[in-house]
């Protein structure tokens, strides 16, 4: 009964975007399909997969395929802050566009400072032209962290010489929807890194207004268009874990879901890389997997048109979609058995030795750790001794 309800919520939900003008005049989702030779059979697989994805019962399929259809009707402004377009990026660069990646081509996408052909004064028009003409209506998509407050100077972007931080607010305030593309946006990434002299905080900081976080540095593209398709569908903002990420890609921990689990919980690691352990796929934790400590579902979604993710590469889960990371997961190569986390996580003292360390954090992250993986020692792959 829940699910009908909510089919018809969704239903109605799209209907009423139909009414909406096609933002994209020239093309229509099966004309793009044909263009690139994806048979429809292919896209409505990928629309399976999206509803399995966004925790949906798979009778919604031919929805997921209708808003997708209709991601048209919803103009998209996507800014750049301080990052390295690597989000972008992981939605754009494949060689064999990916459904995912023809959503991106086929949205609205009203301003895009990547995509865009147009430069210089006329870019800062076409921003501006945009946010009036579709006031109170667009989805805005905010990729980079935004040096700000006395720091702002560090990000000014075209002629007239704006701070990012003041696009990015000016953006904010007229938005239906406001997304943070990226570890960057969502927690201020590698540029708010100590000691920060950017002074780069986190999109959520220079505004009042509620934005969901999409991190990961990149996101997968799955995230994404996941995300997006998700707002479609319901024109609300989703069900989000206490750092603003929505719960269904979120969720659950990287570890919960690696294929190199079952290696962990049977105490085989690998201690140092190209080792036998390395080559028989034995759990990373020893070399610094930090899947135990991090939320997203890398292992599931994957990244490059399905094909593989970190820990299937053979490098440890380095964190990348949790606030920062890069202060408190590094050295990446290195369990963080090996670091004196003494405020971070709890006050693990210093003098604490690394099979201590390693229990408290598994227990304070919940891990139903094996009692013969918890008592092995941890070896320090840098002084070469257990
Ligand atoms: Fe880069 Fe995006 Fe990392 Fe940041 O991704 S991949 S630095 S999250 O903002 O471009
Ligand atoms: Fe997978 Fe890393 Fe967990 Fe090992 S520690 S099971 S490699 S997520
Ligand atoms: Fe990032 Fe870890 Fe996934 S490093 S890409 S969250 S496996």
């Amino acid at each position: 009964m829940e699910d009908l309800n909510l089919f018809k919520k969704l239903s109605k939900r799209l209907e009423d975007l139909e009414q909406l003008p096609k933002l994209n005049e020239a093309k229509s989702i099966p004309e793009v399909l044909e263009e690139k030779g994806i048979e429809r059979r292919d896209f409505m697989k990928w629309a399976t997969a999206i509803t399995a994805m966004l925790a949906l019962p798979g009778n919604f399929t031919p929805l997921v395929a209708k808003a997708a259809e209709l991601s048209d009707r919803l103009p998209i402004i996507w800014l750049h802050m301080a990052e390295c377009t690597g989000c972008s990026e992981s939605l754009l660069r494949t060689d064999a566009p990916t459904i995912d990646s023809l959503i991106f081509d086929y949205i609205s996408l009203e301003y895009h400072e990547t995509l865009m052909a147009s430069a210089g004064w006329q870019a800062e028009q076409n921003l501006e032209n945009a946010l009036k003409k579709h006031k109170g209506n667009y989805i805005l998509m905010v990729e980079g962290g935004i040096p700000a407050g006395k720091n702002d100077f560090y990000l000014t972007i075209g002629g007239h010489g704006h701070t990012g931080e003041h696009n990015a607010k000016i953006a904010c305030e007229d938005a239906k929807a406001i997304f943070a593309i990226g570890t960057c946006s969502s927690f201020g990434g590698v540029q708010a890194a100590i000691p920060n002299p950017s002074g780069t905080v986190p999109l959520s900081k220079v505004t009042n207004k509620s934005v969901i976080n999409v991190p990961g540095c990149p996101p997968s593209e799955k995230n994404i268009v996941g995300t997006l398709l998700q707002y479609i569908l319901y024109g609300t903002l989703p069900s989000l874990d206490a750092y603003n990420r929505p719960k269904w890609a979120y969720g659950l921990r990287i570890h919960d879901m690696c294929e190199r689990r079952g290696r962990f919980d049977a105490g085989e690691f690998v201690e140092q890389f190209g080792d036998e352990g390395a080559k028989k796929g034995y759990c990373l934790y020893k070399v610094g997997c930090k899947g135990p400590y991090t939320f997203n579902n890398c292992a599931k979604n994957k990244f490059n048109q399905h094909t593989s993710w970190p820990v299937q590469a053979g490098h440890g889960c380095i964190g990348c979609s949790e606030p920062d990371f890069w202060d408190t997961m590094g050295p990446f190569e290195e369990p963080v058995a090996n670091k004196l986390y003494n405020t971070t996580f709890g006050g693990l003292g210093a003098d604490a030795t690394a099979d201590k360390i390693g229990i408290g954090l598994l227990a304070l992250t919940g891990v139903g750790i094996a009692a013969h993986a918890a008592i092995s020692k941890f070896k320090n792959p840098k002084e070469g001794e257990e």
